[in-house]
This record gives C-alpha cells, sequence and structure tokens, in this order.
C-alpha cells in the first residue's frame, strides 16, 4: 500500500541533515514503515560523506510516543503468546546500535514528549536539547514492559542507577526542567528556539575536525565497557590514528601562528 504520507521527512542544510519523524496523529509512533524508513535514512546519512551533523527531531507536538499500540493491537485480539524480542531485534535494535555508531555527531532536538521506544531513541543519540514542553516517560512499565531499544544501558549511564531505577520502575513523566537537573538532557531551551539552538550547535560540530570527532565517538562509546588499562591502550591506538590526520597538523599550526584554523576533513 502506497503510504498517505512520508513517515520521515528529510531536510538538509549545508552539512546538516535533519531526519524528521511524520507520524504527528499518533505522536510519531513507531511503526514498521517508520522503523524501516529511519533505519534506511540512518544508513544513507553514514554514507553520504555531505552530511557531517544529523538531527532527529518529530513533527506536530511530540518527539516519538514509542511503539504503535494500535498498529500491533491484533496481537492482542487472540490468546495466542506474544513474542516481542523478534520485533525488538530485527526493528529497533539496528536502529539504535546505528545511532550509537555512526561516526557522525547525533542531536536529538526534542520537541515534545518522548515516551517508551521514543524515550530510547532520544537517549540513543550523542546530545538532547529539549524544548521546554519536551518531556520524557519510560513509559514501558505503564503497559507491563521493560525499558527497551537500549534504555535500560543508555539511562543508569545518564543519570545513575538510583534515578534510573526510579524512572523505568515508575514510568512517571519527566519534564525538561528536571531532565536538564538530571542530566538526562543537555540543554533546555524555549520552544520557539529549539531549531535555532539546534542550529547552531550543529554548526559549531560541523567546524570541529571530523576523524577527530568520530574516533572520539568511538573512544567515549568504548568507556562504557572497557577497563581503564585496555581504554588507555585504545586512547593511544585512537590518537596515533588522529595524530596522522592533517586536521591535527593544522590545529597545531594555527595555535602556534596565533591564527583561527582551516580544517579539511583531511
Ligand atoms: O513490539 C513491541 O511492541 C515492543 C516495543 C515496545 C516499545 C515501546 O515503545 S512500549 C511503549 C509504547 N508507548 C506508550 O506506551 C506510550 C503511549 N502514549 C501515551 O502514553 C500518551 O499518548 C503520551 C503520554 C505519549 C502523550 O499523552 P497526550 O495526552 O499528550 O496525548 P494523547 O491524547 O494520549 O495522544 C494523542 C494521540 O496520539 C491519540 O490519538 P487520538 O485519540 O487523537 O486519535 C493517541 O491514541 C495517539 N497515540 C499516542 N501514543 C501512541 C498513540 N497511538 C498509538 N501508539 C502510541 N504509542
Amino acid at each position: 500500500m502506497t503510504p498517505i504520507a512520508p513517515t520521515i521527512l528529510v531536510e538538509n542544510a549545508g552539512a546538516v541533515r535533519t531526519i524528521r519523524l511524520n507520524r504527528p496523529d499518533v505522536l510519531n509512533a513507531f511503526n514498521n514503515a517508520l522503523l524501516a524508513d529511519l533505519s534506511k535514512a540512518l544508513r544513507e546519512a553514514e554514507k553520504d560523506a555531505t552530511v557531517r551533523i544529523l538531527v532527529i527531531t518529530g513533527a506536530g507536538r511530540a518527539f516519538c510516543s514509542g511503539q504503535d499500540l494500535a498498529d500491533v493491537a491484533d496481537r492482542y485480539k487472540s490468546a495466542d503468546p506474544i513474542e516481542l524480542g523478534s520485533h525488538l531485534r530485527e526493528k529497533y535494535n539496528p536502529v539504535i546500535l546505528k545511532l550509537r555508531t555512526m561516526e557522525k555527531p547525533i542531536i536529538a532536538a526534542v520537541n515534545g514528549v518522548a515516551a517508551g521506544a521514543g524515550a530510547s531513541l532520544a537517549l540513543a543519540c550523542d546530545f538532547r536539547i529539549a524544548a521546554e514542553s519536551a518531556s520524557f516517560i519510560q513509559a514501558f512499565i505503564n503497559v507491563g514492559l521493560v525499558p527497551d531499544s537500549g534504555s535500560t544501558f543508555m539511562l543508569p549511564r545518564l543519570v545513575g542507577f538510583s534515578r534510573a531505577l526510579e524512572l523505568a520502575l515508575t514510568g512517571r513523566k519527566v519534564t525538561a526542567a528536571d531532565a536538564l537537573q538530571m542530566g538526562l538532557v543537555n540543554q533546555v531551551v524555549p520552544d520557539a528556539e529549539l531549531a535555532p539552538s539546534t542550529m547552531r550547535l550543529a554548526e559549531r560540530l560541523a567546524g570541529v575536525p571530523p576523524k577527530g570527532l568520530a574516533l572520539t565517538k568511538r573512544a567515549i562509546n568504548a568507556a562504557w565497557t572497557n577497563d581503564l588499562a585496555i581504554q588507555l591502550d585504545y586512547e593511544a591506538m585512537l590518537q596515533t590514528t588522529a595524530g596522522q590526520t592533517h586536521d591535527h597538523r593544522e590545529g597545531i599550526r594555527a595555535f602556534l601562528e596565533k591564527r583561527p584554523p582551516t580544517f579539511t576533513g583531511a
């Protein structure tokens, strides 16, 4: 069936690509089409050398309300056992892994509620800028489920073990202001400032040496699971690579010559 509207909208502004989830009538809930389109858009952004920074946001008043519960209503009409694991493995997990492994910075511009797997999507991005009216809900428990799509991994690392348990076990709504206070988001801005603030951060990141940025994301990702000795060695290995870039030489020369650097990405 031809979709009435695309499930995502893709916009380019210079080196910044914005992927907008586009199912506003259901607060951008994930159906299989949206998950497939998002997955494809992420792969394309990863491959496209002209894309340096990725922004993910939602159309309408929400960021994303998680799994489209109406779309899977048929599951609940019979007494047959429900197997959710394969749906997660096939549709959600590749999206989350791609966000964490893509060597380009990804900003979630959280324009409204982020619930269930929608909250997980925001947590898996590298930055979260929230509009004042945004909120975060670990909604899984409210429907008898376990936080998924990486929330059990990201949440304790972002807000600490105790707070993560509290949010996951209560399924309560966290306002943008509270999210900032607990380290769940990087920045909260007035609703009307979300797009310009996001673009300012994106443009700043677009001016950073891309290889250094990619290797830094790799290093910080690895720090979640490495011990200190392994991480020190990993840093040394990545630094060898970074040290061989033109941008490293240019950064040092520019400093010594007291002039702004011109990074080329080489
Ligand atoms: O495969 C698997 O199932 C496993 C994967 C699980 C991952 C998950 O994400 S589980 C968690 C799923 N999400 C939720 O449980 C959240 C459900 N939504 C809500 O709790 C609320 O809608 C919100 C707190 C997010 C927002 O509340 P509010 O009052 O601002 O808006 P609303 O009136 O509830 O929603 C507006 C419309 O969007 C409404 O439709 P209507 O009445 O205008 O025709 C509502 O039904 C629809 N909607 C919102 N969320 C979803 C949704 N429709 C389908 N699925 C949704 N998740």
